[in-house]
């Protein structure tokens, strides 16, 4: 697929949020949401402002990322009592975290889980995704029913998700999702020639959305509107709003997501529309 092909629902724009992640302390960002009730009204004031699915971190009652889960159970049907939002749930968790309670994050039955394509140097950590634990994770998303966001990186990552799929075939619901997830050190840089390279590697009919770490948001927000990609934007990636200021809350950065969106003339899609488009099975 060429860069000027359009692609599918590139006539709106997805916007997703992460207002958690698993790296910033409660204690050095008090706005963060790490209750179960922090978390719900934040996801409520993001889907007024455009957001149509969020990326899920939790904490435990210590504010440390958990994923503990009845905790999890409990935030999937706590998010679709109280809104509409497609429920992705973080398979990544935090870098310290063992395989074993990375795929067990699937028990939680949410509608989507990141899946990511391979190991990275994460700051001064390393975020391990050995290569069978990456098709373990496919399998299992695949047999039930859950549609993965394939959670890239680095562009290695890109070819190594080609090779996913040549050997263990479509993900659940049919359909390829990537998400880029730009300027993390130790991955790819988050600016426009590299989202520009990115480009010819993404799959043929896949949707992909991308998210820029600390100071890159703006720029990998910009390129990927003007690519035809969608928007992930939150706390989990970014507590500044601008030079010297802090973010107030995700939806802020949802709201100013929406607005660049509308501004390219490819509005926020409902949270039905991405289902549709992404292949999330309706539920209830
Ligand atoms: N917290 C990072 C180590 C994911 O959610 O799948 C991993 C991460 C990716 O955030
Ligand atoms: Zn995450």
């Amino acid at each position: 697929m060429s860069a000027s092909t359009p692609r599918p629902g590139s006539h709106g724009t997805i916007v997703t949020v992460a207002p958690t992640g698993a790296e910033h302390a409660k204690a050095d960002v008090p706005n963060l949401p790490v209750t179960l009730d922090e978390l719900v009204s934040t996801a409520k004031d993001c889907e007024r402002v455009g957001a149509a699915m969020i990326h899920v971190h939790i904490r435990g009652e210590d504010t440390k990322p958990s994923l503990d889960l009845g905790r999890l159970k409990d935030t999937v049907a706590a998010l679709r009592a109280e809104t509409n939002l497609v429920v992705q749930l973080s398979s990544g968790g935090a870098v310290t975290d063992p395989e074993e309670h990375r795929l067990r994050v699937l028990e939680a039955m949410p509608d989507s889980a990141s899946c990511t394509m391979g190991t990275v140097n994460f700051g001064d950590d390393v975020f391990m995704n050995r290569w069978e634990f990456v098709v373990e994770l496919h399998k299992r998303m695949r047999e039930r029913g859950i549609v993965p966001e394939y959670e890239i990186f680095d562009l290695g990552q890109l070819t190594s998700l080609h090779r996913l799929l040549d050997k263990h075939g479509l993900p659940a619901g049919g359909h390829v999702h990537v998400d880029l997830v730009m300027g993390v050190p130790g991955g790819m840089a988050g600016d426009t020639e590299t989202l520009a390279a990115a480009l010819r590697l993404i799959p043929e009919g896949a949707t992909f959305s991308a998210t820029g770490v600390g100071r890159s948001s703006i720029p990998v927000m910009l390129a990927s509107l003007s690519a035809g990609g969608h928007l992930r934007v939150g706390m989990e990636d970014t507590i500044s709003y601008a030079r010297g200021e802090r973010v107030k809350d995700n939806a802020q950065l949802v709201a100013r997501a929406s607005g660049l969106a509308r501004i390219a003339q490819r509005p926020p899609l409902s949270p039905d529309e991405v289902r549709k488009l992404i292949g999330v099975q309706q539920s209830g």
